[in-house]
């Protein structure tokens, strides 16, 4: 018991005031006080018990949620600790309940790694609940204590025994102190899913116990993240069967690592370390890339596909298709970036790089026609990115000459402030016309989107690049594409996407925001994307329009001023003038628009492939199990 040593002794009395300190200021412990925070309450509790999962003492996990926002977390892990701490002179479970930074962090030998999310402490989630129950079953007996707002009401007392371990903690977050106390059930399954992909055989039950009908979900995979990787693959046409799995334990880290290609033109890669999804990526990713990179150079080069004068395949091109699961588990992660989700341990990416080198290596040896497959679907791709730098070279340099390079069927605004400035994508001439009539233009500009726009899920760059719509938008919108897309160069920060309530309407803007997913995507990130909202109905009473965006609406109406009056129904944009457009769609005082916001992107990506991908029956099941949002969708 080294480490405890260290933490208490002259720190002591520093360490001692800390609890007061989390009650005080808890957005510097938790992230806030929101709906971010209160689960992460669950998931710091959680991270204890997977702790014990990573060490190898813990298989299963309940989380259950109960009336009045208590919840209960079991673990039959060794259990935390009971006797009598050394310095402190209290039972270990209550200083890890009480003291700062007393986490699951002691106790050395099967801590290769441990997780903790943000290494907080189970004492964090005492300080903020109003009361806190603790249950452990060690050393053949059952112990017990309470806490209230983090403190102890009562001793560690043994209330019986048993001859099995573990810990079950309950605990009431502190309605005090955070905004809402409502957990969100698919918050929680999410992440429990992940984790569960994460820990190969690790069992975690969630339950919810709040209403009526109590709902259950368990989640255990015995492949780990091979069956991450295929579930991620499922509703693309791979084209190697068996996902690639690459396992390595080391003095200080396990690896692993599962990929698979699929037909598909997009990369998809999730990096963890210690279970935490590294959303900046970070040393881990790197080192996979550049090993990657390598290895499929080597080997293209050594079978002589690659001729001597050919260039490198470039990462991009070989990860075309590829949808990989990068975990790392490590003693001490050091978390860097804008949102603390980049590893930073600069040791990793050399041995992340050296074993998939090695690995891949080997298996690209042990399976010739899958190895052909591979080089021949990079080769591909960088030919058609080759094409697509030349066709972006050409509207690059139009560019750079004049102005005037703008497509001619943009009316532009008059301002260059791109914080001011809004692009309407209007489907179709007519509205386009009605569009600029009616529009302010100091700060208002329109493109009409003429043609069908191209289904970029099923087409490569050059092709993308080819259309003549997409062409258009791009060079309306400043920003470059895909290697040299720069969101600094957006002309406008507003971008509003404005088609018929119809079918096609929304076939038009689910085309369009599969292009900006998929190769524009910071402008969705920055939330610069939005759908206009144009009304459906209009009714004339006393001489005034009444304009209507939902049925419900409407009904509404008539059930207050009887149905007398005259009913339009607007099919398209095209049926209202330039006045009736600007008052109920465009005037930024009386308009709704709805910003595309980008909280899932793994979610988005599996919408995108389902909606818009090769395969027709995931569509079809898609469309009826969603049929009712699809139509609130279209509203
Ligand atoms: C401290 C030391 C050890 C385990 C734990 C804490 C522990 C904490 C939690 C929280 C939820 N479940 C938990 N399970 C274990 C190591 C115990 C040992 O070395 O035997």
């Amino acid at each position: 018991m080294d480490e405890m040593r260290n933490l208490y002794d002259e720190h002591q009395i520093q360490v001692l005031e800390g609890l007061e300190a989390v009650r005080r200021r808890p957005g510097m412990y938790i992230g806030s006080t929101g709906p971010r925070g209160l689960h992460h309450l669950i998931f710091e509790v959680m991270d204890n018990s997977i702790d014990e999962a990573m060490a190898g003492y813990c298989s299963n996990i309940e989380v259950t949620l109960h009336p009045g926002n208590s919840v209960t977390v079991v673990d039959d892990g060794r259990g935390i600790p009971v006797r009598e701490h050394p310095q402190v002179k209290r039972p270990a479970v209550e200083v890890v309940l009480t003291l700062l930074h007393a986490g699951g962090k002691f106790g050395g030998e099967g801590y290769k790694v441990a997780g903790g999310l943000h290494g907080v402490g189970l004492s964090v989630v005492n300080a903020l609940s109003d009361w806190l129950e603790v249950e452990v079953k060690r050393d053949k007996g059952v112990y017990f204590q309470r806490y209230e707002r983090g403190k102890p009401v009562m001793d560690l007392k043994k209330k019986g025994t048993s001859n099995r371990t573990g810990t079950k903690i309950t605990f009431l977050p502190d309605a005090g102190i955070f905004d809402t106390l409502d957990f969100e059930f698919d918050i929680l399954a999410k992440r429990f899913q992940e984790v569960a992909y994460l820990n190969k055989g690790v069992k975690i039950t969630l339950r919810d116990l709040r209403s009526e009908e109590p709902i259950q979900k368990v989640y255990r995979f015995e492949g780990g993240i091979v069956s991450f990787v295929q579930h991620l693959n499922r509703n693309k046409d791979v084209i190697i069967k068996k996902p690639i799995y690459i396992a390595e334990a080391g003095e200080n880290t396990d690896l692993e690592i599962a990929m698979q290609y699929n037909n598909g033109y997009s990369e998809l890669i999730y990096s963890f370390a210690n279970n935490i999804h590294t959303h900046e990526g970070g040393t881990h990713e790197l080192g996979f890339k550049n090993g990657l990179t390598r290895v499929v150079n080597d080997y293209a080069r050594q079978k002589g596909i690659l001729k001597d004068n050919d260039a490198n395949l470039s990462g991009d091109d070989i990860r075309e298709g590829l949808t990989a699961i990068i975990s790392i588990k490590l003693k001490d992660p050091q978390f860097e970036g804008q949102t603390k989700t980049k590893l930073g341990n600069s040791e990793i990416r050399g041995i992340v790089e050296g074993i998939l080198f090695e690995e891949m290596q080997s298996f690209l040896e042990k399976n010739p026609p899958l190895a052909r497959k591979i080089v021949d679907k990079s080769i591909r791709s960088f030919r058609a990115r080759e094409a697509a730098r030349k066709a972006r070279e050409l509207t690059r340099r139009k560019n750079a000459l004049e102005v005037s390079a703008l497509p001619g069927k943009l009316a532009d605004c008059t301002t260059k402030d791109p914080g001011l400035s809004e692009l309407y994508l209007v489907e179709g001439d007519s509205a386009g016309g009605s569009a600029k009539q009616g529009r302010e233009r100091i700060f208002q500009a329109i493109l009409p989107l003429r043609g069908k726009i191209i289904n970029v899920e099923k087409a490569r760059i050059d092709k993308i690049l080819a259309n003549e719509e997409i062409r258009t938008m791009i060079t309306a919108l400043g920003t470059g594409i895909g290697d040299d897309f720069d969101i600094s160069k957006a002309r406008y920060h507003k971008i509003i996407i404005m088609t018929d309530a119809d079918v096609d309407g929304s076939h038009i803007r689910t085309l369009l925001l599969t292009f900006f997913f998929r190769y524009m995507r910071p402008l969705v990130e920055a939330g610069y994307i939005y759908i206009a909202q144009p009304p459906l109905y209009k009714v004339k009473k006393d001489k005034k329009d009444h304009y209507f965006y939902t049925e419900r609406q409407l009904e509404d109406f008539f059930r207050r001023n009887g149905r007398g009056s005259p009913l339009q129904r607007y099919k398209g944009l095209g049926e209202m003038n330039p006045e009736q457009l600007w008052e109920t769609t465009m005037d930024p005082e009386k308009r709704t628009i709805l910003q595309v916001k980008l909280e899932d992107s793994l979610l988005a990506d599996s919408i995108f492939t389902t909606l818009m991908g090769e395969k027709v029956e995931p569509r079809k099941e898609f469309i009826e199990q969603h049929a009712h949002l699809v139509k609130n969708l279209d509203i």
